[in-house]
């Protein structure tokens, strides 16, 4: 089959929910993937942050196809001899009292949205139906009703309405915004992105989460941070509130905890929140299966044992020093945290960030356009120093092409 031939099976069978850039993979190792003409390429997109520890690590793989083997899924109406592993390892890891397991970041999601409202009943005492969570303009938090219920992206929630109430959105990096809306006794959570991803790696200003944690622990409101795509080293610290010396009520995690090969997302939180929910009133047939703790585990420590914290700080530094070097016009801004970075692009003769995707895919680097006119670079952590320098000569190249 030609690359083509896969393009069009994918297009006249799969739903057309997403718009992928024309290149067909079949193989990842590292920091870099293959596609079906043998052609290598640096991932720079790292499967949305999921691929942390890099494409298929061999100790993650073996912890999985071990665990394959013996037990896969008992589901959570039976006890089974890791999951208990996993939540001591987890919660120990994160230093929280406690771990709820899901699959995906968007029931991760919805999981931290039931223990704050339920949370602001049993705790705070607000009125039955009444509890409000306040979130960010421009987030992005998953695909659920609910979560797209609390999105301002048309794309995201247009059409598919009616939405679940309760939410109220304030602008990003506004701790003003922020302060009116927590006085608001109604009020049981903030929910927020460290860094906000989708919105093309916005940086809020030093101090903002700071701030805000300060003013949710004033008004008794949870701090809820979702670290989906932020956390497990990816910006320089093994959580982005970290940067702030932020510890958030809520935790929320996704994408590399499994270091990319399955499903694995979890919440965490002390005792006081997360025993408001009781038996039976939340769960998933998947959550927190044999296989997923035990990959979990081995994706967590391969973190530490290659210190990927460390080495996403260092190269991210040098990452985005040298590509303000670059001298093209297309290049407007450069910005992030560790290895979670983005490019503005103003366009040129006609020719955009998708345009630019394309030629860096012909030079050998894979990376998506977001929001028209940013490209974000988030390579697998265990990139080095020599590898950054030939992917940003690969970008310099690129961008003077045009
Ligand atoms: C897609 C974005 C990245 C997330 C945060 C929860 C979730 C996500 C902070 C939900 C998911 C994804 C999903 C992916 C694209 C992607 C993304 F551009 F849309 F925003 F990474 F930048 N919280 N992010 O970023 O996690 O349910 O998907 O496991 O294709 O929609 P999920």
């Amino acid at each position: 089959m030609t690359k083509q031939d896969y393009i069009s099976r994918e297009d006249r069978y799969g739903a057309h929910n997403y718009h992928p850039l024309p290149v067909v993979l079949e193989k990842g190792e590292g920091i870099y993937v293959w596609d079906t003409d043998g052609k290598k390429y640096f991932d720079f997109l790292s499967a949305y942050s999921a691929v942390n520890q890099g494409h298929c690590h061999p100790k993650i793989v073996g912890a999985m196809v071990e665990q394959a083997k013996k037990l896969t899924l008992t589901s959570r109406a039976f006890y089974n001899n890791v999951l208990g592993e996993f939540e001591e390892y987890v919660a120990k890891y994160f230093g929280y009292d406690k771990v709820l397991p899901m699959n995906t970041g968007a029931e991760a999601d919805e999981t931290a949205l039931k223990l704050a409202r339920r949370w602001g009943y049993d705790v705070k005492g607000i009125p039955d139906n009444e509890a409000k969570i306040i979130v960010c303009a421009d987030n992005f938090h998953g695909r659920t009703i609910t979560i797209i219920s609390m999105s301002t992206d048309p794309d995201s929630y247009k059409g598919f309405g009616p939405y679940t109430p309760g939410f109220v959105t304030v602008p990003y990096n506004d701790i003003e915004a922020l302060e009116k809306e927590l006085s608001d006794p109604n009020v049981c959570a903030f929910l927020v992105e460290p860094i906000q991803g989708e919105a093309g790696v916005f940086v809020p200003d030093n101090g903002y989460l700071k701030s805000a944690y300060d003013l949710c622990k004033a008004n008794n409101v949870l701090f809820v941070a979702d670290e989906v795509q932020t956390g497990i080293a990816r910006t320089g610290k093994l959580l982005a509130v970290e940067h702030e010396g932020v510890r958030p009520d809520v935790l929320i995690l996704g994408k590399a905890l499994s270091g990319g090969v399955m499903p694995v997302s979890a919440v965490l939180a002390d005792d006081d929140v997360m025993l408001v929910i009781k038996p039976g009133e939340h769960g998933s047939t998947f959550g927190g299966n044999p296989v997923a703790a035990k990959v979990a585990i081995a994706a967590l420590e391969v973190v530490k044992d290659e210190n990927l914290i460390e080495n996403a700080e260092k190269m991210g530094a040098i990452f985005r020093s040298e590509l303000e070097k670059i001298d093209s016009e297309m290049l407007t801004l450069v910005r992030g945290k560790g290895l979670l970075n983005a490019i503005i692009i103003k366009p040129k003769n006609g020719k955009e960030a998708w345009d630019v995707c394309l030629a860096l895919r012909d030079n050998g680097l894979l990376a998506k356009p977001t929001h028209g006119d940013i490209i974000r670079f988030a390579p697998p952590l265990t990139i080095n120093k020599e590898q950054i320098m030939e992917a940003v000569a690969i970008i310099k190249k690129t961008l003077l092409s045009f």
